[in-house]
């Protein structure tokens, strides 16, 4: 009954065919300015609220940084020094882990850190997964075995850095040379010089493949400068090397040796 009552309600408030005549007429007498002034307000607004949506949107989703690199690399290691500051043993992850972590700086920065899987085979699906959330990748590397890995570090790397995604959004990148305990391990310095040699190379063989006009082919694009020896430099994103030891110079139960990666997240 009292539904009825509501849907008459309802109807009646609908202006009928007569009203809307007249309301048609009433606005084909206005001044056409003033109508032309409605139109411009209307696509201001719409025009700023599109903008205020992109904006916004894109810095709030991209609030994560990863630890990405091979396995073994230490960035579980890291994940448990960074956010507990303790040490844990660890297996090869196979999945990720996320945590927010707040950044050492007077702002209360805050991120979500996530722990990606350095497997050959798991990695590039975390990687597609993530890629678009990235304010910042942390790099790990077991700079106690480089001279071993390179090649392979450096392939990842350059999967990384020429990856349409990621040179568009232009996340910053700290390479962590991992391990620093280790006797003989190689300095943050050695390991970029190498780097940048390894990358040179895989850029000449690999861009045989890159025939699109806009030098990108596959989602892939050109590193560095066309013409020139690659530096890390040439790149949209800033790429900053820093020693750390997550194990730490005083073992298991001592403190990590990580503050100059602390001090690279402060400043993102
Ligand atoms: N000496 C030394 N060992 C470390 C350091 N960081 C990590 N490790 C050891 O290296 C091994 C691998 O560390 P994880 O943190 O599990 O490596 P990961 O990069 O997460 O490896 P995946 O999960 O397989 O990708 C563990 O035995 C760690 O204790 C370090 O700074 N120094
Ligand atoms: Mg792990």
């Amino acid at each position: 009954m009292d539904e009825t009552v509501s849907l008459d309600l309802a109807v009646d408030d609908f202006p009928d065919e007569y009203e809307l005549e007249s309301l048609i007429e009433k606005l084909k007498d206005q001044d056409p300015t003033f109508l032309l002034g409605i139109f411009v307000a209307l696509a201001v607004v719409i025009f700023t609220i599109v903008l205020l949506k992109f904006f916004l949107g894109s810095k709030t989703t991209r609030n994560a940084v990863l630890l990405v690199g091979l396995c073994d690399a230490g960035k579980t290691l890291l994940f448990s020094r960074l956010l507990l500051g303790t040490f844990k043993r660890t297996q090869t992850s196979i999945a990720e882990s996320s945590a927010s972590y707040k950044a050492k700086n007077d702002r209360g920065t805050s991120w979500t850190l996530v722990d990606m899987p350095g497997h050959e085979s798991l990695r590039p699906q975390y990687i597609e997964k993530f890629k678009a959330s990235a304010r910042a990748l942390v790099f790990v590397v077991d700079s106690a075995v480089f001279q071993k890995e390179v090649r392979d570090v450096a392939e990842f790397l350059y999967s990384l850095l020429t990856d349409s995604t990621l040179t568009t959004s232009a996340p910053s990148i700290i390479v962590a040379c991992n391990k620093q305990d280790i006797k003989m391990t190689k300095s943050a310095k050695l390991i970029q010089q190498q780097l940048e040699k390894e990358l040179n190379t895989l850029r000449v063989t690999r861009s045989a493949a890159l025939t699109s006009q806009d030098g990108s082919v596959g989602g892939a694009v050109y590193l560095g400068r066309k013409g020139r020896d690659f530096d890390f430099s040439q790149l949209p994103m800033r790429v900053e090397f820093v020693e750390c030891s997550a194990r730490g110079h005083q073992g298991e139960l001592g403190d990590a040796d990580i503050q100059d990666l602390e001090t690279c997240l402060a400043k993102l």
